[in-house]
């Protein structure tokens, strides 16, 4: 997976905003590819997911990004849920009478398709789309989804979150607004233009340096080992980094505002394996998960399971991003 280079949210209360939604991520992904037949089902599938808030869970939120290798739509709502996933993707079944058709048509159209669904507590469904559409998605080792939010009412989020191999870096620029996503998207090219035979700690350093002319911000890196079965951790400020295994523990940042004045730059190693879960979270996002309350959470994907965190953790008051990286055990 590549840095993103758009995340869009789209608020679904009125039929009004099913049209819009279309049109919108429609045309920005108009940028990313001029495959008709992707971009016609991208517009069913768009559609179908808004219509499915509207009629089934009384509203919620398209959350839309894209880069060169994929287009990702996430449809999030704390409705009503579902009792039976697999009788709600059969297309024969309706529980409006009109357009309950619409999951099984976006699982049929997507190139990846899943969803987390809870009575009661709504439903969190990813459908991706691979750029370009022939060749199936490169087998990545480790798996990313990612969810970034501005501070409401703001055009522009003062964070930011990149992936690099198997580095990954959640940035949140002081305060919100155009200023701070200076800050952060700063560190996201920074992130992205890195020599990775850099150590992290260097890579901090460089951080640290690139946005003295900013308002700086907090920055946390994780690096992913998967041979030495570790990650390590460098976090300066309040991106709350966190490992998930048999239980789940924070792993430790230092004091500091990247940019302006950093202490010494720890490096902090956790042990890792093949069911680990990985989470950057910015301030954003309230710390005291209780993801236990989510049976089967993580045999989702991560963009589902990122997606879920943001719906019942963000805070209204901030920017709110949340990074999630897996192993991919499909293969
Ligand atoms: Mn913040």
């Amino acid at each position: 997976m590549n840095t993103q280079v758009c995340d869009l949210t789209i608020t679904i209360s009125d039929s009004a905003h099913v049209d819009a939604a279309r049109r919108q991520i429609v045309r920005l992904a108009t940028e990313m590819t001029d495959d008709q037949t992707l971009l016609g089902e991208l517009t069913v599938v768009v559609q179908e997911a808004a219509r499915n808030l509207l009629n089934h869970a009384g509203g919620g939120d398209l959350l839309y990004s894209q880069d060169e290798s994929s287009l990702r739509l996430l449809a999030v709502d704390s409705g009503a849920g579902m009792n039976n996933v697999a009788q709600c993707l059969s297309d024969s079944y309706s529980t409006t009478g009109t357009m309950g058709a619409g999951l099984g048509a976006i699982q049929r159209m997507s190139d990846g398709f899943d969803l987390f669904s809870q009575p009661g507590q709504g439903t969190v469904l990813l459908s991706r789309f691979n750029v370009p559409r022939g060749q199936p998605a490169a087998r990545e080792d480790l798996l990313v989804g990612a969810v970034c939010t501005p501070y409401p009412g703001e055009e522009v989020a003062g964070d930011a979150w990149a992936v690099k191999g198997g580095r990954f870096m959640v940035a949140d620029g002081l305060g919100h607004g155009h200023a701070a996503s200076v800050a952060s998207q700063k560190a996201r090219q920074v992130f992205h233009d890195h020599d990775p035979t850099l150590p992290i700690e260097a890579l901090m350093e460089q951080l640290h340096r690139a946005l003295m002319p900013t308002r700086g911000g907090a920055i946390s890196i994780a690096e992913i080992l998967p041979e030495q079965r570790e990650v390590r951790f460098c976090g300066m400020g309040n991106v709350a980094g966190m490992i998930i295994n048999d239980k789940s523990r924070s792993m430790v940042s230092s004091n500091g505002t990247v940019g302006y004045r950093i202490g010494r730059i720890h490096v902090f190693s956790y042990p890792w394996d093949e069911h680990s879960v990985v989470l950057l979270a910015s301030d954003g996002i309230g710390t005291k998960l209780n993801l236990a309350a989510y049976p089967g959470l993580y045999g989702r994907d991560p963009a589902v399971i990122a997606g879920l965190i943001h719906r019942d953790y963000k805070r209204l008051n901030d920017d709110a991003t949340v990074l999630v990286v897996k192993c991919n055990t499909s293969h």
